[in-house]
């Protein structure tokens, strides 16, 4: 038996080590040893994963914290910060009602964000959040993000349907893009959304994708939310036809495209396509032949559209769910424990501990994934982003996911590439 100090190396040890890998295994009384720091400074990677004990005999300086839970850090994959200040100028209950209140008041709402973003962050840290994939509208989070503790995928959005504007919203888009791409780092990754196929156009759209393909940047975009998304597209008529005369003032509105039309420009790229609510079976085919995933956001949804994602559809086409917070635009908080805990109330007919493991997942190994991040998972080689909770009683359950889930609150400590990312 060797002994080894090494300051740049930290033990933890909790009840239950939720590791996230493909069997969703669970050590109890298992333990984490990660780099804190190394030479690079960057990249402190999870060294190993076992027994406690074990660990414990080669790394003596551990801490293990009794009643405890230690899961990877979980990802938030769509999270609009800039939304941060809205409590009730947005009207909940149909999404005609929610845009059109959008189209009125959001530029009040965006219009000092700074403390909202700072606030919504720590929101993340709190609940255990360590990585982000945030759909930045303006550019007005950017600074904030870059220079906070999270791993941050940042998602410039581009949106816009009037043909003769096209050119300077790609320009305004492109400075975006190209501001953030000043501040990449190891923790903070340029990326590229589309809002949604009813609201950009497909010029636009293609050349926001081109340079996609070109930057090998990940892809996000609002996908099929509404009934009324669906309706428009598929036959140009229905509530997207009056918003487009009696809001856009435009004379004779068209779809900017058909519903396979607009999947088809993501072929080849890594898509991530929030909502989906209203997808049939063909586009999700599509979504997961291509390999890429859908997010469902399930207080945002219920608030906006009354309806939860279908996941066992999901499931039919290999599309691994992901369950993210959206922004304060449609939810009252941004705690993503408080998200997951809300699902699973709300899928009634699932299997209470299935349906829990599933939600773990959903938050961490899937959403990593799809972001193309080396985190959301406990394994050897993964980068150092570790949760630790308090959890009553968690070591005599024998329902272990359910349980985390109902009983776990605020973070107790959160490691993000290795290092404590909440000062307490
Ligand atoms: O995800 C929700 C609902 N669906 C669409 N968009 C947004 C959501 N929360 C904020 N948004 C933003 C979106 O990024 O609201 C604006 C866009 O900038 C809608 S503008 C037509
Ligand atoms: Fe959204």
């Amino acid at each position: 038996m060797t002994e080894r100090r090494n300051q740049n190396i930290e033990l933890i040890g909790a009840s239950k080590v939720f590791v996230c890998n493909e069997k969703f295994e669970i050590i109890a009384d298992g333990g984490v040893v990660f780099e804190t720091s190394n030479e690079n400074g960057l990249d402190c990677k999870i060294l190993k994963v076992g027994k406690y004990d074990e660990l414990s005999s080669e790394y003596p300086d551990g801490v293990f914290y009794p009643d405890s839970a230690i899961i990877p850090g979980f990802v938030n994959a769509h999270i609009h910060f800039e939304f941060g200040n809205n409590r009730s100028s947005f009207l909940y209950g149909s999404f005609p009602q929610w845009l059109t209140s959008v189209m009125k008041k959001r530029d009040e709402v965006v219009s000092d964000v700074q403390i909202g973003v700072e606030i919504s962050i720590s929101e993340q840290l709190r609940s255990g959040v360590s990585s982000v994939g945030a759909i930045s509208s303006y550019g007005y989070d950017l600074e904030i993000l870059a220079n906070s503790p999270l791993r941050t995928v940042y998602f410039n959005e581009a949106i816009g349907s009037n043909p003769c504007a096209i050119d300077s919203l790609y320009d305004n888009f492109l400075l975006r893009y190209l501001s953030s791409k000043k501040l990449a780092s190891y923790k903070f990754k340029p990326a590229i959304s589309l809002h949604s196929p009813y609201s950009i156009h497909s010029l636009m759209a293609k050349k926001v994708l081109e340079l996609a393909k070109k930057e090998n940047v990940v892809v996000s975009a609002h996908f099929l939310e509404s009934k009324e998304e669906r309706e428009w597209l598929e036959q140009g008529g229905g509530w997207f036809e009056r918003f487009y005369k009696e809001i856009l003032n435009v004379s004779s509105p068209k779809p900017l495209y058909r519903l396979e039309e607009f999947l088809e420009l993501f072929e080849g790229l890594r898509t991530l396509f929030a909502h989906c609510l209203f997808a049939a079976p063909k586009e999700f085919e599509n979504i997961g032949k291509n390999q890429n995933y859908a997010i469902s956001c399930p207080r945002s949804n219920r608030l906006l559209n009354n309806k939860f994602l279908d996941i066992s559809l999901l499931k039919q086409f290999g599309i691994m769910p992901i369950f993210a917070t959206d922004g304060m635009s449609s939810n009252y908080n941004l705690n993503m424990l408080d998200e997951l805990r809300f699902a699973l109330f709300g899928y009634v007919k699932s299997d209470l501990e299935e349906l829990s493991k599933t939600l773990i997942l959903g938050a961490s190994a899937n959403p990593a994934r799809a972001l193309d991040l080396n985190v959301g998972s406990l394994e050897v080689g993964k980068f150092a982003d570790i949760a630790i909770f308090e959890c009553p009683e968690i070591s005599k359950s024998s329902q272990v996911s359910l349980h985390f889930l109902l009983h776990s609150k605020e973070v107790k400590k959160l490691y993000i590439n290795g290092k404590n990312a909440i000062s307490c």
